[in-house]
């Protein structure tokens, strides 16, 4: 019999079911779309991670997004180890607070003022309370496929863990609440028009990843941005840019860099902590002025702005100023996806690699992927054999077709050969079994 290499893993999975829903703290990890055992992870270094048995994996997931650094860069553990000996949370401002958001201001010009919180969701749910409370409508505009965290009312027809597990919403949402969330199709204008020509003075905001990385990676189409901008404008409503995943990753200045499109809120996430929990949400500054203790609108958190996500954010940010970063990303990155065009057209495996800088997903779908509907073509089971293939070659990569891959700074030349010559193996596979 083979020796089972993830028998720690299996142990400790089984165990973690008695305490923790699923075994897990985030459903994606569970891996039940993909068929695999979940792991448990004890270090990463670099590129790599390792579980609890022992195994190595490049590591394509990189917390989500927040480690466009790599794992455990010692610029930033430095920085956090010095940050810990001070303290590690007060309840009361830090100088790291002004440090960051004046960081984050400069990269996004159309950030003025901005608060902190402690994770995306949190960030969303409060740019759409104070959306409404400058605004005085109630209802809103997302796109399908669209992920905004786990809020009430931004949990229909949602992407990430809930197209993973094709759960098409959440009980425990209020009827009330859902019927506020209007939803439109991503990278289809016409979609949005006809809900503002249906709630013209209704609608609060259009909430959009403006680099949709929740159903798989879904570039706007050329414009789309830009026409959703005037819009929003012309129906008075708020356009609130939900760059949790794209902010510093696509471009320093975030996807309203790349695409020269000004939101007038945006919401931040993962980068911006240097993989410690954080979340941001900030825009113009007559908007953010509504914020309590300055204006009407509450929202509040024992942690915000803690010193040790500040510390992380800050370092981390610092290192992608540095000249060449995004190019080096976008050279990494591109030479993953022509591998993987490369393998799949010389095995026969139809499939769209879809990519922005260092986002990528790679759609076992024949035609090309412009929504969510499209998105949903894909073949899921096909991409689970994926996923295994990948696993058993040592290479960790997102566990659901509906996420981004991600590529980070510490991926080498070496990282990207052993990657694209699996890609070769399970393709072949595939083609072979296809004959
Ligand atoms: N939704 C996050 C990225 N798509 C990942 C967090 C999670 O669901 O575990």
């Amino acid at each position: 019999m083979p020796e089972d290499k993830f028998k720690r893993s299996r142990k400790l999975y089984a165990e973690a079911q008695r305490y923790l829903p699923g075994g897990v703290d985030s459903p994606v990890r569970a891996h039940k779309a993909v068929g695999a055992t979940p792991l448990f992870i004890e270090r990463g270094k670099g590129s790599k991670i390792f579980d609890a048995d022992g195994n190595a994996y490049i590591d394509y997931v990189c917390s989500w997004g927040p480690l466009i650094l790599g794992h455990a860069r010692p610029e930033v553990v430095r920085a956090l180890k010095k940050a810990a000996e001070r303290g590690t949370s007060f309840g009361i401002s830090t100088e790291l607070e002004i440090q960051l958001a004046k960081i984050i201001a400069a990269a996004m010009p159309s950030i003025e003022m901005l608060r902190f919180v402690n994770s995306g969701t949190e960030a969303t749910m409060t740019a759409l309370r104070l959306a409404r409370a400058f605004t005085g409508c109630d209802k809103i505009i997302k796109f399908a496929g669209g992920y905004h965290g786990h809020a009430d009312g931004l949990l229909t027809t949602a992407g990430s863990g809930l197209a993973t597990l094709d759960l098409p919403d959440s009980p425990g949402v209020p009827a009330s609440h859902a019927q506020n969330t209007l939803t439109a199709r991503y990278n289809d204008l016409s979609s949005v028009e006809q809900v503002f020509h249906r709630y013209p003075k209704e609608i609060a905001a259009v909430i959009i990843e403006p680099i949709a990385a929740n159903m798989g990676v879904v570039p706007p189409l050329p414009d789309f941005l830009n026409d959703l901008r005037l819009m929003t404008r012309d129906y008075n409503a708020l356009l609130i840019f939900d760059e949790v995943i794209t902010g510093f990753r696509v471009a320093y200045g975030g996807a309203q860099e790349l695409y020269g499109v000004t939101p007038d809120l945006t919401c931040l996430g993962k980068i911006i902590g240097g993989g410690l929990p954080v979340g941001a949400y900030g825009g113009r500054r007559e908007i953010m002025k509504m914020i309590s203790p300055i204006g009407p609108v509450y929202q509040a958190g024992t942690l915000s702005g803690n010193p040790l996500a500040m510390t992380a954010g800050i370092e981390t940010i610092k290192l992608l100023g540095r000249p060449n970063v995004y190019t080096q990303l976008e050279k990494t990155a591109s030479q993953l996806q022509d591998s993987i065009r490369k393998s799949a057209a010389d095995n026969g495996i139809r499939l769209q690699v879809a990519r922005v800088s260092s986002l990528l997903t790679v759609f076992f779908n024949a035609s090309a992927v412009v929504d969510y509907e499209s998105a949903r073509q894909s073949d899921t089971s096909r991409f689970a054999e994926f996923f295994r293939g990948l696993l058993d070659r040592g290479i960790y990569w997102p566990p659901s077709q509906f996420e981004a891959a991600f590529i980070s700074l510490a991926h080498n030349d070496k990282d990207i050969r052993s990657t694209s010559n699996a890609f070769e193996e399970i393709f072949r596979d595939f083609g072979s079994r296809e004959k």
